[in-house]
């Protein structure tokens, strides 16, 4: 079997997406995401300059081999647009091989391990009082589990807070605009919004809250300590991920369980998280951690270390990741949860897909290989359009994390 031709395309029906389809010689093609918000173009470049000319001929069902040359065969390793890139490819392979055994890729995986994969939603609202009636919103649908995010008294724009309910989207068309931030402000008010949605909800729901890596490790801790009464679910993304040894202070003070990952690209931004036991659930996405291939062994390492996944499900990861991601979910043991921040409607008409969701669970389906199509016709209605995620600074300028 070889590979005769790839090809990558880029749409934005409301949100840009890079998507790579491989052809074979058997008429069976494969797909891939390959979006890395804001940078959507790096890996189009990438895939066509880079990647395809070494990928046309080559033997589809060598998915290990042929994800080893582009990460160990290439000098330059790692980072977003090379992990992305590659997780297009790998994603693409295992659909292709799907099909061809005529087989979910969960099947491949090892079977499913479980009936459903559960998610989480995403709630905000500008008050208190709007978050909370949101996550109730969520909690009608059938969800288990809500991420809250709340605006903050005295800042004018925060981050996970948007008009739009269903589809939380923070990139923005145009040059990145750029947002205030207090920590002080945002300390003071969370604890507030927990204990609102406990005495709204009881201890039932699974409640998660992500901090978009701006606390330090101290602060980290006091906000960890404050929510212990309310039980979280998950405290996400606490401080800037590339230093893990961060965690070790954060895990010293405070028994809130710790989520983190949707930056990370390799097990080597997580191997001390893991290693130490500094986290309880590991959040890499399929698409920015390589694909299906260095996922399952990531996981397998965390399994050893009681680490389970949270795979990030933002809308920027396509339907095609989240297609993948929902095959990984349900064939691994240690799966956790899984982020589902939902799609657009015209994001799912060009990217129609075999899973469904129902009653806060979503189902991979049972079509052979991964599950998931894309309307080539319809997407070419919808160009690239420049977007940037925001720039963040703190109240007097200086210039802070996003
Ligand atoms: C977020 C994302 O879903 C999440 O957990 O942190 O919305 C994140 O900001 C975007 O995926 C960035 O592209
Ligand atoms: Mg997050």
């Amino acid at each position: 079997m070889k590979i005769t031709d790839a090809k990558v395309f880029v749409t934005s029906p409301g949100r840009n997406f890079v998507t790579l389809k491989i052809y074979t010689d058997q008429g069976v093609y494969g797909l891939g995401d390959g979006t890395v918000n804001g940078r959507e173009l790096a890996v189009v470049s990438y895939l066509e300059d880079h990647v395809i000319p070494c990928l046309i001929g080559r033997d589809p069902q060598q998915i290990e081999d042929i994800w080893q040359y582009f990460y160990r065969g290439v000098y330059w390793r790692r980072g977003p647009i090379t992990m992305a890139a590659i997780a297009a490819v790998d994603m693409a392979l295992w659909d292709i091989k799907g099909k061809m055994l005529n087989t979910p890729v969960y099947n491949l995986l090892g079977g499913k391990s479980r009936e459903a994969v559960m998610v989480y939603g995403h709630a905000n609202g500008i008050e208190i009082s709007e978050t909370v009636e949101e996550a109730g919103r969520y909690l009608d649908m059938g969800y288990q589990a809500v991420r809250v995010q709340t605006g903050v008294p005295g800042l004018e724009e925060v981050y996970g807070i948007s008009k739009d309910k269903l589809f939380y989207e923070p990139a923005k068309k145009g040059l990145p605009p750029e947002y205030r931030w207090s920590t002080e402000k945002y300390l003071a008010h969370i604890p507030k919004l927990f204990q609102e949605l406990r005495d709204t909800y009881g201890s039932d729901p699974h409640l998660l809250h992500d901090c978009h890596h701006r606390l330090t490790p101290i602060e980290a801790a006091r906000l960890g300590k404050e929510l212990e009464p309310y039980h979280l679910f998950w405290l996400e993304d606490t401080v800037p991920a590339e230093l893990q040894e961060g965690f070790r202070i954060i895990r010293q003070h405070t028994t809130t369980p710790l989520a983190v990952g949707e930056v990370f690209n390799t097990v080597w931004d997580a191997h001390i998280l893991i290693t130490e036991q500094l986290i309880d659930y590991l959040r890499m996405a399929i698409v920015h951690g390589g694909g299906l291939t260095p996922m399952r062994k990531i996981a397998a390492m965390a399994e050893i270390y009681h680490i389970k996944t949270g795979c990030h499900g933002a809308t920027d990861l396509s339907p095609v990741t989240m297609a993948a991601a929902l095959h990984f979910d349900i064939a691994i043991n240690n799966f956790g949860i899984q982020e589902y921040m939902r799609h657009t409607p015209e994001t799912d008409e060009v990217f129609p897909h075999a899973y469904t969701f129902s009653k806060g669970y979503l189902y991979p389906g049972d079509a052979p290989g991964l599950g998931i199509d894309f309307n080539e016709e319809l997407a070419a209605k919808y160009p690239y359009e420049r977007a940037y995620l925001p720039v963040n600074r703190k109240m007097d300028a200086t210039l802070f994390n996003w």
